[in-house]
């Protein structure tokens, strides 16, 4: 049945428990754990959707307990549940901070590194240099999605990314991810040490995806894309992109969990970019908390995005790495617990002084 109710957590801040009063030290209460992580949420926006469209309300958390929803009763406290319940460590990285998603292409036409990377050392290269600049998991991959891009053939993707993560297996311990909509190269990945599937259409492309992903055993990226990387961004239309997102990502969530993959293993990304109009981006990037009602962690990729060139006027993808922090920093500010990104170093500079001032203390400075 589809979903007419949905809330996003607002009023997002750092839980700071004891903070020290004249009394002493005293547990703080005004909200509720989001996702179980450092920040907590003290209000909701209340989205109810009707073929007339979309009533949105703003409430204090009292009177979500205190109001009468009706039939939607149910899907109030199952929703509040999965915001604030805690989320599973992702292939043992504790999500209770920012994490940062490092980009490594191994494409000759990907949209703002292509060429640069293409042989496997320069790859590997690459990859460790972003695990020292600080991030916690590298993205391999090796066809080019961005739009208006073709499909790679099978042998031609696993022969630029299989070597280069079992270059990266050998040499670093960070979390490897694998960029693909392709069943093959998810089971050669594994194999060659991968530790996170990450496929742009939420295992949809590739008949066998759901099957291989779950006798992996590993943790899969679900992005929400309408269409294909050809021809997603020619006329995508939605009804309300923020819920049309929501309600795709929350039918592949149980698309997965009956296919037998859990939903410990799963992360929920709305695909910034993917089939999605300049509008389209804005509002679900506006809207990122809505997406905690997934119950599972999420993942923002706005990195250099044509996005931020539209919004700032800015052509060539090198030149937008201050707007890219803008939305990373913005995300994170709403509970998201993963951004992926291309400028590292910048990233985790930013995230630094963000956890920083947030915690209230220069030992939150990684
Ligand atoms: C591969 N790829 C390109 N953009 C992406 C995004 O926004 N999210 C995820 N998960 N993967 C992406």
């Amino acid at each position: 049945m589809q979903r007419s109710l949905y809330i996003r957590p607002l009023g997002i801040y750092a839980f700071r428990q004891g903070t020290a009063t004249e009394e002493g030290p005293q547990e703080v209460w005004g909200g509720l754990p989001l996702a179980g992580g450092p920040l907590a949420f003290s209000a909701l926006e209340v989205l109810e959707r009707s073929p007339r469209g979309t009533l949105r309300r703003t409430i204090g958390l009292g009177d979500l307990f205190e109001r009468d929803w009706g039939r939607n009763t149910l899907a109030a406290s199952d929703l509040l549940e999965e915001v604030r319940s805690p989320r599973a460590r992702l292939a043992g990285l504790s999500l209770n901070r920012p994490r940062i998603m490092g980009i490594v292409n191994v494409t000759p036409d990907s949209f703002s590194d292509g060429g640069q990377h293409d042989s496997v050392a320069a790859a590997v290269a690459h990859g460790l240099k972003l695990a020292e600049q600080g991030a916690d998991i590298l993205d391999i991959g090796g066809e080019s999605t961005r739009p208006g891009s073709d499909t790679v053939a099978v042998d031609d993707e696993l022969r630029r990314v299989i070597p280069v993560i079992e270059g990266l297996r050998a040499k670093t311990d960070k979390l490897i991810s694998i960029d693909t909509r392709k069943a093959e190269v998810m089971r050669r990945a594994a194999q060659a040490g991968a530790d996170i599937l990450n496929d742009v259409s939420a295992l949809t492309h590739d008949p066998l995806s759901l099957e291989v992903a779950a006798e992996s055993g590993l943790p899969v990226m679900l992005m929400h894309a309408q269409g294909d990387p050809k021809t997603m961004n020619d006329d995508p239309q939605y009804s309300d992109v923020v819920l049309d997102v929501f309600d795709f990502l929350e039918q592949r969530i149980r698309a997965c969990l009956a296919a037998g993959i859990p939903k410990a293993r799963l992360i929920a990304d709305p695909g910034i970019g993917f089939g999605k109009h300049l509008h389209h981006n804005v509002a679900v990037l506006s809207a990122m908390s809505l997406y905690h009602g997934l119950g599972v962690p999420v993942l923002l990729g706005a990195s250099r995005k044509k996005l931020i060139g539209q919004l700032c006027n800015v052509e060539a993808p090198q030149e937008r790495v201050p707007g890219s922090l803008a939305a990373a920093l913005h995300s994170i500010s709403q509970g998201v617990q993963i951004v992926r990104v291309h400028d590292v170093a910048e990233t985790r500079q930013a995230v630094a002084v963000w956890e920083a001032a947030q915690a209230g203390s220069e030992a939150a400075l990684c």
